[in-house]
C-alpha cells in the first residue's frame, strides 16, 4: 500500500539566546523556531524547521505567519498525498501557493527527513551523497560592545571553535561602526578573518564611503551593504572594490542569482534554505552561482539544530564553499530541543550521519519551550 502523509503539526518554540544578538534592524534576546512534525502512514515522523530573525524584522514571514500558513494552506495540500515523491509535492505547493519560502522549506525538510528514515539514508545521500563530513563554521560577534566582541573572539579562537568572524554593523553611525570593526580586526590580526554584515542598512553613497574604510582596515567580505532590491547598486559596488561583496537578502533563489550574474555581479552568494524554499531550491541557486563563477557561502537565519542539520546536508553535497558556512545557530541558544546536539570542534561542525537529518527530538525540552 502506498505510504501517505497523515498529519502535520507545527509548534512555536521560544529559546533564549546566550547574549543579546544585535543586528542593524533588531536585537534578539530569544529565537523562535517553528518546528514541523509530519507523520506518515508507515509510522515514520519527519522533522522540519522554519525560522526567521526578530519577528518581521528580517523578511515578510514571521514565526506566527509560518505556523498559520502551514496549518491553513500548505498542510492541507500535502495531507493524504503519497509521501515519497518530493518533487511532485514541491510542485504541488508551488502551483497552489505563492511565496512563504520559509514555511515551504520547513515542510520540504520534513519530507526529506521522513524519506531518509524510510530508506535508511542520511538526507545528503538522498541528494547524491556528501562530499564533506566536517564543514567550517564562522561565528558572529554582535554583542554591541567592541571589547566584549574582542574577548568573545579570542575565547572562540582559543577553544578552536571558530577562526572566521562576522560583525553585524549598520545600527550606528558609519564612523562609529568603522572604528568598531577596525579595532576588532586590529586586535585579531592574522589569527582570524573578519567580515561584516550590514543587513541592508546603508544607501549606496554611504556604502561607497564605508566600504572604502572597511577595505582599508583589512575586512575580507562585505555582506548586503545596501537594500535587497538595489541590484544595480550592488553590482556597482562589486565592480568598484577589491573587497568582495556577499549578496544575502538580494539573492533569494536561482532566478535572483541568474539576474545578478547576467547583469555583471561578482563576489559571493549567501545560500539559505529559508530564502530558496528548501534544499532543492537552494542547490539550484548554488548551481547557478557555480556556473557564473560566483563564490558560495552556507548561510543561516539562526535556525536551531533541525534547520541547521538540514542546511549541512545540502552544503555537504557541494564542492568546498569559497567562504565556508555560518551554521552556528544552535550555539547562540542557551538550550536545545534535541537529544544529541551537533558536534562542533576544530573550527567546524560534523555532518550528522544517521538516517534522515540524523536528529532526534527531546520531548521534555520541546514541551518545556513550546508556546502555549
Ligand atoms: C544574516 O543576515 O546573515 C546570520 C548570522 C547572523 O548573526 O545573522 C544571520 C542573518
Ligand atoms: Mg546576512
Amino acid at each position: 500500500m502506498t505510504t501517505v502523509i497523515e498529519t502535520i503539526d507545527t509548534l512555536l518554540v521560544d529559546l533564549p539566546t546566550i547574549r543579546p544578538h544585535k543586528l542593524s534592524m533588531t536585537t534578539m534576546a530569544r529565537q523562535t523556531l517553528v518546528i514541523v512534525r509530519m507523520r506518515h502512514s508507515d509510522g515514520i515522523e519527519g522533522l522540519g524547521e522554519g525560522t526567521t530573525i526578530g519577528g518581521l524584522a528580517y523578511g515578510p514571514e514571521s514565526p506566527e505567519s509560518i505556523k498559520r500558513n502551514i496549518d491553513t494552506y500548505l498542510a492541507p495540500l500535502l495531507i493524504g498525498q503519497p509521501s515519497g515523491n518530493i518533487n511532485t509535492l514541491r510542485a504541488r505547493m508551488a502551483r497552489h501557493t505563492r511565496g512563504n519560502m520559509i514555511a515551504k522549506s520547513a515542510l520540504e525538510t520534513a519530507l526529506l527527513d521522513a524519506q531518509g528514515k524510510r530508506l535508511g539514508l542520511p538526507v545528503s545521500d538522498l541528494l547524491g551523497g556528501a562530499r564533506h563530513t566536517h564543514l567550517p563554521v564562522l561565528w558572529t560577534l554582535a554583542s554591541g560592545d567592541t571589547h566584549k566582541d574582542i574577548d568573545e573572539a579570542f575565547q572562540r579562537l582559543d577553544d578552536r571553535r571558530h577562526c572566521d568572524f562576522k560583525l553585524k554593523i549598520g545600527a550606528n553611525a558609519v564612523d562609529d561602526d568603522v572604528r568598531h570593526v577596525a579595532a576588532i580586526k586590529a586586535a585579531l590580526g592574522d589569527r582570524a578573518s573578519v567580515r561584516v554584515d550590514l543587513n541592508q542598512a546603508w544607501d549606496e553613497r554611504t556604502a561607497v564611503r564605508g566600504i572604502q574604510a572597511l577595505q582599508d582596515a583589512g575586512i575580507e567580505l562585505v555582506e548586503q551593504a545596501i537594500p535587497a532590491r538595489e541590484h544595480a547598486g550592488l553590482i556597482r559596488l562589486s565592480r568598484r572594490f577589491n573587497v568582495p561583496m556577499l549578496a544575502d537578502e538580494s539573492v533569494q533563489d536561482a532566478r535572483d542569482g541568474l539576474d545578478l550574474a547576467c547583469a555583471g555581479f561578482s563576489g559571493a552568494f549567501a545560500l539559505k534554505l529559508a530564502k530558496s524554499g528548501g534544499l532543492y531550491g537552494v542547490l539550484e541557486l548554488a548551481h547557478v552561482a557555480q556556473a557564473a563563477g560566483i563564490g558560495l557561502y552556507g548561510g543561516t537565519l539562526l535556525e536551531g539544530t533541525i534547520g541547521t542539520a538540514a542546511s549541512l546536508h545540502a552544503w555537504a553535497t557541494l564542492p568546498e564553499m569559497a567562504w565556508g558556512t555560518e551554521m552556528f545557530g544552535p550555539l547562540l541558544l542557551e538550550d536545545d530541543i534535541v537529544t544529541a546536539p551537533l558536534e562542533y570542534h576544530e573550527f567546524g561542525v560534523d555532518l550528522p550521519r544517521l538516517p534522515g537529518l540524523g536528529i532526534t527530538l527531546d520531548e521534555d525540552k520541546l514541551a518545556h519551550y513550546s508556546r502555549g
